[in-house]
């Protein structure tokens, strides 16, 4: 049995946030406005089939996916690139990689007690977020 990412999550702590988006060249007026975002992130995960909703008063961004197939992902809304990505479990860890112009890329997710991580990567920087589930 994996782990079940299942349901909603509300971001408790946001570190490095600001170096990922600047990493991406996001620029500054819209930095201002995302790294004081409260984040929630929706999960639905059926066996193989991952729906993952990132949602905020100010962007929304949803994919949907199956595991261990690769697929075409454009970040509409957020740095609006093309990337070849690829979600596969590690372990428990849900890792997903993001070929494109940027080198390294990519996300994980794991859960440690009742907490979801993320680990968002992009070249040589790292941001960590920690969600708390919704009751
Ligand atoms: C997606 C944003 C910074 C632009 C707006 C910020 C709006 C709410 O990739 C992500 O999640 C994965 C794994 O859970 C599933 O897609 C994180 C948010 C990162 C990057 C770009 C700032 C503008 C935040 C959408």
């Amino acid at each position: 049995m994996p782990v079940d990412f299942s349901g909603t999550w509300i971001l408790e702590t946001n570190n490095n946030f600001e170096d990922y988006m600047k990493i991406l060249n996001i620029d500054l007026v819209t930095r201002k406005v995302a790294v004081h975002l409260s984040q929630t992130k929706v999960i639905i995960q059926d066996e193989n089939k991952l729906t993952i909703k990132t949602l905020s008063t100010f962007r929304n961004y949803e994919i949907s996916l199956t595991i261990g197939e690769e697929f075409d992902e454009c970040t509409k809304g957020l740095d609006n690139r093309k990337l070849k990505t690829l979600v596969s479990w590690e372990g428990d860890t849900l890792v997903c990689t993001q070929k494109g112009e940027k080198a390294n890329r990519g996300w994980k997710h794991w859960l440690e007690g009742d907490k979801l991580h993320m680990e968002l990567y992009c070249e040589d920087v790292v941001c960590h977020q920690v969600f708390i589930r919704k009751k």
